[in-house]
């Protein structure tokens, strides 16, 4: 296998990796409520599950908080290459590995031979790896004001959306979603 880096490119790059990004946010952009997540949605939960899972060769990029967020049981997450963003170079977990800096995550994504490097949040992950991903997997929560913490502001020019599905609200959905990919033109 051979991992090409093309240097006019601002960060590591590779034709081999996928950059992705998924988000579940609300009407008004709220993704989070004070470090929790503001809705319980099992077809979401399965959904993120089963993407960013894969083919077993996939790694996630999330913010330290994000990390404190997850329940105890899915730390790390399982079956997948867990890398976590922290300017505390003393910070580390067992189960994750640790990136200063956006450069150094996508490269430690590379070294491990990954096929999918999935970015999952929070709002300050979202922002510093906006400019790097190929596609957005969003699912919107057809609910609003959810809670204090937002995905960044984001510029749709040169983005399309293709809607994959509509789930009603039910018993282990609290809320109606619509799942979308939007990919950069
Ligand atoms: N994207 C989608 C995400 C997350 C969820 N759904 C997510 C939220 C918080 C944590 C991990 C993942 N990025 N669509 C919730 C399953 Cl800690």
């Amino acid at each position: 296998m051979t991992i090409t880096l093309t240097y006019q490119h601002q960060f590591p790059y590779s034709d081999r990796m996928k950059m992705v990004m998924i988000v579940a946010m609300d009407e008004d952009c709220n993704i989070g409520s004070s470090g929790e997540l503001p809705w319980r949605l099992k077809s979401d939960m399965i959904r993120f599950k089963s993407l960013t899972e894969g083919d077993g060769f996939n790694s996630v990029i999330m913010g330290r908080k994000t990390w404190d967020s997850l329940p105890a049981d899915f730390t790390p997450l399982p079956d997948r290459t867990n890398i976590v963003m922290s300017r505390d170079t003393n910070w580390y977990a067992d189960g994750a590995v640790t990136a200063l800096y956006v450069g150094r995550a996508i490269e430690i994504a590379l070294a491990d031979g990954c096929d999918e490097c999935w970015v999952i949040g929070g709002s300050q992950i979202y922002e510093m790896f906006l400019e790097r991903v190929e596609e957005i997997h969003v699912t919107k929560v057809h609910v609003g004001g959810s809670g204090n913490v937002s995905f960044p502001v984001w510029n749709k020019i040169n983005w399309s959306e293709e809607v994959i599905e509509h789930v009603p609200e039910d018993a282990h959905n609290e809320h109606a979603t619509t799942y979308s990919v939007w990919t950069k033109n």
